[in-house]
């Protein structure tokens, strides 16, 4: 067997270890028509007040940029789909929140694997990413051979359905790397884009970001969501998931076995007027660990009071 071949073995055999559900590998080079497709989105528009996204451009396109040296491109995923459900009146929060923050979940997983890499390999210079990076996750996920990028944008794996965080590591390390994944399974359905609460979903794949509910609900900053939106948002008050839950592909999710994604039982029970009577105080308390903790305690009343008018 090649060191190659031996080091793509030890890779995997890490990420199954670590309890990832995928891994797959991609030569790290500059993606060129991503750029241009980040391009346009950007000149559209499209990420609303989310400035972040216009920032490191030439680092987003291109990994070598990121690590000095970059040889691949690893992706890994993590199921986060939960084996409960909220109960009915409970203001609707999507699956990935449920449990602990995934970006210090997935941070501590990937800090483990560069140390395995480094006592299994040797010295591998390389970083760990998940969401907040400049790297474009989804992108990397489907030369990896994980899956294809659907309709509503989100990367669909064939057996088990899009309820997946991507994390990245980029090394400076040659590997085998796995094919591109060419084949689109949307066909003619178009469920998605007909259910979109706020018609964010637009033709050709493209997300129209400022539109989504997720970016009210999460990443908006103002003390009020525009009015055009009033009466669309179907009780989601943090997030959204009606995309992946209308998916036919979803059906294939099966239950996650990460205990740091086990539901935190308010988040299950809590009714409006549950978190009405919520205080700032037991709000940190019970969500110290949560990703609800982005949207802080008043943006969280602000979406509460959103949705029930
Ligand atoms: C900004 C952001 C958002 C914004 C904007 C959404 C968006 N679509 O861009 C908002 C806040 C709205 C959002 C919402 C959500 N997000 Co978000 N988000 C991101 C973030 C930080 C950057 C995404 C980005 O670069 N957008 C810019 C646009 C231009 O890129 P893109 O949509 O990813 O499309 C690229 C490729 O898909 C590709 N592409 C698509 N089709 C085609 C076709 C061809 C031919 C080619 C060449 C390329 C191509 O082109 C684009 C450029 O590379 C990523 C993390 C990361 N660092 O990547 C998470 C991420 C994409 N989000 C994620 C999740 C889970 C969500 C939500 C489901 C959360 C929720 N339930 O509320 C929703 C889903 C909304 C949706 N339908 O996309 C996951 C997706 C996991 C998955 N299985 O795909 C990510 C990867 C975070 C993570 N690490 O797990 N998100
Ligand atoms: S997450 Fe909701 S609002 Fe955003 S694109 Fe999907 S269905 Fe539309
Ligand atoms: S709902 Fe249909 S069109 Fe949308 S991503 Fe899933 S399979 Fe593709």
């Amino acid at each position: 067997m090649s060191t190659v071949q031996k080091h793509t073995e030890i890779i995997k055999d890490i990420a199954s270890g670590m309890g990832f559900d995928y891994c797959g590998i991609a030569k790290a080079q500059l993606l060129n028509e991503d750029a241009k497709r980040l391009e346009t989105w950007l000149s559209k528009g499209m990420h609303g007040t989310m400035q972040y996204m216009e920032n490191h451009f030439d680092l987003r396109i291109d990994p070598c940029k990121l690590v000095p040296g970059a040889r691949s491109v690893i992706t890994l995923l993590l199921n986060y789909y939960p084996a409960q459900n909220q109960s009915a009146d409970a203001p609707k929060i999507s699956k990935y929140a449920f449990g602990a923050d995934y970006h210090e979940v997935i941070r501590n997983k990937l800090k483990g694997f560069m140390q395995e890499i480094k006592e299994k390999i040797g010295e591998v210079n390389g970083r760990g990413f998940v969401d907040s990076a400049p790297v474009l996750e989804r992108a990397w996920a489907q030369k990896a051979g994980i899956g294809w990028i659907g309709k509503n944008g989100n990367l669909i794996n064939k057996d088990s359905g899009s309820f997946f965080f991507i994390a990245t590591l980029i090394v400076d390390l040659e590997l085998n790397y796995d094919n591109e994944y060419i084949k689109d399974y949307c066909g003619t359905c178009t469920k998605c884009i007909d259910n979109c609460p706020t018609e964010a979903i637009l033709p050709d794949k493209v997300i129209d970001g400022s539109k989504c509910i997720s970016y009210f609900t999460i990443e908006l900053k103002d003390a009020l969501i525009p009015g055009a939106m009033k009466g669309k948002f179907d009780n989601w008050m943090f997030g959204c998931d009606v995309c992946q839950n209308i998916c036919p592909w979803n059906r294939f999710a099966k239950s996650t076995n990460e205990i740091n994604f086990t539901p935190i039982p308010e988040i299950l029970n809590f009714s409006k007027n549950d978190w009405e009577e919520l205080t700032e105080e037991s709000f940190k308390t019970i969500f110290k660990n949560s990703p609800l903790k982005r949207s802080k305690f008043e943006g969280m009343k602000r979406n509460l009071n959103f949705i029930e008018q």
